[in-house]
């Protein structure tokens, strides 16, 4: 899984990609980043997309509290394919080392347990964050977070009820409900404002990008992560199209 395919150029912007493996990946800690007015930022766009034959979506066997959970089988999220366009829901596109930029965003944010399902399956935030954990059923759920440089918490939530936790740390932390073993998701904390979840399409949006050429990647629970660059020019839109490549 090494390729990594290009990339549209728009008004005049030169933009390339490297391919990377991920075992080449260095796994550092998220440089410090200054905030900075942004004047005449950019955006960069694009798609997320899978080549191939789209995989049947995992099936999750539904045992436990089934007048809540529903009977029999639900489709797992942790791959979402649009046969469409192959479009991957739910992968997390970053400029993890950009060293300055716009704001950080640090708006409360939800993820609910909602028919037994985490809703939505990923949620990317900035460091400093607060998640808004909401129970939205009537039956006991559980909130175990797995992460390492955040205080790991595992904790019951009574039906209907709720809690919030605030994550300083930049980390990728897998959330369970050890209640219902299907049940899981992914709170991505970022260390700055540069990020972007893609939605049903596999289509995201980054704004208010200084002028600069910068790393980019992408990072899927089940595909993995992918390495790019991208030039972005002063108030110009820079197109990048990742795509998983068969193996
Ligand atoms: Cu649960």
């Amino acid at each position: 899984m090494k390729s990594l395919n290009i990339v549209g150029l728009m008004g005049g912007l030169v933009l390339s990609l490297v391919c990377a493996s991920q075992a080449a990946m260095a796994k550092g800690k998220a440089p410090v980043y200054n905030v900075v007015e942004v004047k005449n930022g950019g955006t960069i766009v694009g798609t997320v997309k899978f080549e191939g034959n789209v995989p049947k979506a995992k099936m999750l066997k539904i045992d436990k509290d089934e007048q809540t959970c529903g009977h029999g089988q639900m489709a797992s999220e942790e791959l979402v394919i649009n046969p469409d366009n192959m479009g991957v829901k739910y992968a997390v596109v970053s400029l993890d080392d950009i060293a300055e930029g716009k704001a950080m965003d640090t708006a409360p944010v939800t993820l609910d347990q909602k028919g037994c399902m985490f809703e939505p399956h990923v949620v990317a935030l900035c460091a400093g964050t607060e998640v808004n954990l909401l129970n939205s059923d009537n039956i006991m759920h559980n909130l175990h977070s797995w992460s390492i440089r955040n205080p790991a918490f595992n904790e019951g939530v009574s039906g209907n009820g709720s809690m919030v936790k605030k994550f300083d740390i930049p980390e990728m932390v897998k959330i369970t409900c050890d209640v219902h073993k299907w049940m899981s998701s992914y709170l991505v904390v970022k260390g700055n404002p540069y990020f972007a979840v893609t939605d049903a399409d596999g289509k995201f949006k980054m704004d208010n990008v200084p002028a600069g050429k910068y790393a980019i990647s992408v990072w899927q629970e089940k595909l993995g992560k992918r390495k790019g660059e991208v030039t972005v020019a002063a108030g110009g839109e820079a197109v990048v199209d990742f795509v998983y490549a068969k193996k």
